[in-house]
């Protein structure tokens, strides 16, 4: 954001209170860090021993980025939700509150579960799930609003060896077919209706548009809130009944470390959204490490991330993580601003909140409300606040630490990618002073390197120094993605292919004399619209499905809440007159296409787009003009019709 340069030189230490009792101090980072990188395996296997393992791995890591293979763990057997769930109620946590309720509206009743109940709960829905068909290997699609069903799904499939692949709630029914469809899924859960502020959300109704277009065996529903929904005889049954005698016991499914536990999809730059598959062991291990020493969690806390299952977030940080860690964690149905803008804090000072993870768009958003919503909420038990999905812009940073985290609470500003599986680069509480905008050090394992855009090595852990550059990071890790679901090749091309041997993350970043990381942002055609990633190429198929429209180039721009907004320029067909009316149904369309977290902020028609002779849109040009930088356009003598920009800018000047 704009503010962080200027900033730049501010530090604010480690206070005093983050280093007592913590697991990490600096010079523990220091050692621990040393170690990861002299000694990988080692440091691997130290880790992975928190867990349990049905047969221990004796091989730690075997992976190579040139041919690209990764493994972790390879001869090692696991269930991670053993690990998540009948381990901890093995050993005396089964009366523990592993997971907190709270529903969309203060007035609902919170729903608490122990270890106990939540094994019972998936053990139920495992069962069920095997006398619909699902077996150990099978794709099952999750669409359900945050509620603890959705974790149990997901718990459950882990459980008996099927991959889960969650589609958001807030995705549109073309996007669930597409999903079924490219990981051959054969089944879905899905809840009757999601509850957002009030609003009912039509998930089964959803799955029933999409399975117009694709079919599948089975649809296992669960009623939430009891709104009217159709059932397809044969093929959709309700959780409740179709549930009712199964057996009390479901043993966990062994399965190897690289066996699949679950597909997520995630935009890029070209095409289709992939399906970014993580593999059991490692992603474990990472998981329950990364939550750990991130979040600095000690022994009773109540933590919180607002993020929903359906992004890689929640994966990791609402489910597999800290239950892993035999956490307790809470779960919010809602929305930050309803009934009010004080919803978050008052979750907080409700539950006793210890560790509370957000975006940085909700804390813009809920900045602009006014310190009152804050204020009036005993925020006390805040001890550790977190940040991912976006950078955060300084003062941001300072109204959260200020306010929220009553200026002691130290901020871990978390970087990592639904690729990484885990948290890659994000100061410790108690080990690093924090610079507002900064994700700080790498973790455990992370070896960082910035290029240039010929591949020359800027900087990395061993030559030190500032640079700026592409992020690539260039050791393997147990939590990353080992493929893209079938599609392998894909996954090579899109993150090994650009600088060869390394993995490219597609951020932009700059490394200060610290050592300290500060992401400036996508350096490729994906945009982050308040934390979520998004392909312009997606947005762009979506304008041009419509019958009036004949070209569109969508870009990002600067928005003071969402960071990012989605900047459109549309070319009609010939003969049609843009007005309100058409951006209205434009708008109104991209959202039905993908969903309303696609929703353009801002349609530029033009009669033409910039092009180079070769007839490749000029992106840099349409960029700029979006952000209003006139100055610095470049070369625009390459273009086939440089006269377009002077229409461009006008237009754009004219809104
Ligand atoms: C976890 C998640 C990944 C992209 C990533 C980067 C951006 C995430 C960030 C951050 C600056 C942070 N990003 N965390 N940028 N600071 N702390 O968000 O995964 O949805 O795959 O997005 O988000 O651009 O490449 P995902």
């Amino acid at each position: 954001m704009q503010d962080t340069l200027e900033h730049a030189g501010e530090i604010v230490p480690v206070p005093a209170a983050a280093i007592e009792g913590t697991s990490c101090t600096g010079g523990q980072y220091d050692a621990m860090y040393a170690r990861s990188m002299d000694d990988p395996d080692a440091f691997w296997l130290e880790q992975a021993e928190r867990l349990d393992w049905f047969k221990k791995p004796t091989k730690i890591s075997g992976w190579s980025f040139d041919p690209v293979e990764i493994k972790w763990f390879e001869d090692g057997e696991l269930n991670i939700c053993h690990n998540a769930l009948d381990r901890h109620v093995a050993n005396g946590r089964g009366d523990q509150t592993a997971l907190i309720f709270e529903p969309d509206s203060p007035e609902d009743p919170v729903r608490k579960f122990t270890y106990a109940e939540i094994l019972e709960n998936v053990i139920r829905m495992a069962n069920t799930l095997k006398k619909m068909g699902v077996q150990r290997g099978d794709r099952v699609t999750v669409y359900m609003p945050m509620v603890p069903e959705g974790a149990f799904a997901m718990l459950a499939c882990a459980r008996i060896g099927a991959v889960h692949s969650v589609v958001f709630g807030g995705f549109s029914p073309d996007a669930i077919a597409n999903r079924i469809e490219d990981c051959q899924s054969d089944y879905v859960i899905c809840a009757d209706e999601g509850l957002r502020g009030s609003k009912r959300v039509p998930l089964k109704a959803n799955v029933d548009a999409a399975l117009e277009k694709i079919s599948v065996k089975a649809v296992l529903v669960i009623r939430h809130t009891g709104g009217d929904v159709a059932m397809t005889e044969g093929r959709d049954h309700w959780f409740h009944e179709y549930s009712e005698g199964v057996s009390t016991e479901c043993p966990c499914e062994v399965m190897n470390a690289e066996d699949p536990l679950f597909i997520l999809y995630t935009s890029g730059s070209t095409g289709k959204p992939k399906g970014v598959v993580h593999t059991t062991g490692g992603y474990s291990v990472w998981t329950e490490t990364t939550f750990r020493y991130t979040f600095d969690y000690r022994e009773g806390e109540v933590y919180w991330c607002t993020a929903d299952i359906g992004w890689v977030t929640g994966h990791s940080y609402i489910v597999y993580g800290p239950l892993q860690a035999g956490g307790t964690a809470l779960m919010f149905e809602g929305v930050p601003n309803y009934p009010a803008h004080d919803r978050f804090w008052q979750v907080v000072d409700k539950h006793k909140v210890n560790i509370f993870y957000t975006a940085p768009t909700a804390i813009r958003a809920l900045m602009r409300e006014g310190n009152d919503h804050v204020t009036k909420h005993d925020l006390s038990s805040l001890r550790v606040l977190g940040t991912v999905g976006e950078p955060i812009n300084p003062e941001a940073w300072r109204w959260y630490h200020e306010l929220v985290g009553h200026g002691e609470a130290p901020i871990v500003d978390t970087w990592w990618q639904t690729e990484t599986g885990g948290h890659m680069i994000t100061t410790l509480p108690g080990a690093h002073p924090m610079k507002p905008g900064s994700a700080g050090r790498p973790f455990f394992g992370i070896a960082p390197q910035l290029v240039d855009n010929d591949g020359t090595v800027l900087a990395d852990e061993s030559t030190g120094g500032a640079a700026e550059g592409n992020l690539c990071i260039i050791r393997s890790w147990p939590g990353q993605a080992r493929t893209v679901y079938g599609d392998h090749e894909r996954f090579i091309q899109t993150y090994f292919s650009t600088y060869r041997g390394k993995y490219f993350t597609g951020d932009g970043c700059r490394r200060d004399e610290d050592g300290y990381y500060w992401i400036t942002g996508r350096v490729d055609d994906v945009i982050n619209v308040s934390g979520h990633r998004m392909g312009t190429a997606e947005v762009e198929s979506a304008l041009v499905l419509h019958e009036k429209v004949a070209e569109a180039a969508v870009v990002g721009y600067p928005h003071d809440i969402k960071g990012q907004g989605i900047y459109c320029y549309v070319t009609l067909n010939a003969g049609v007159d843009a007005d309100d009316a058409l951006t209205k149904e434009l708008r109104a369309w991209v959202r039905t296409e993908i969903g309303p977290i696609a929703t353009p902020d801002h349609l530029h028609f033009t009669p033409g787009l910039p092009k180079t002779r070769s007839g490749k849109i000029m992106r840099r040009i349409l960029r700029k003009i979006a952000e209003n930088d006139y100055g610095s356009l470049g070369d625009t003598s390459t273009l086939a019709d440089p006269s377009l920009v002077d229409g461009l800018i006008e237009g754009r000047l004219n809104r």
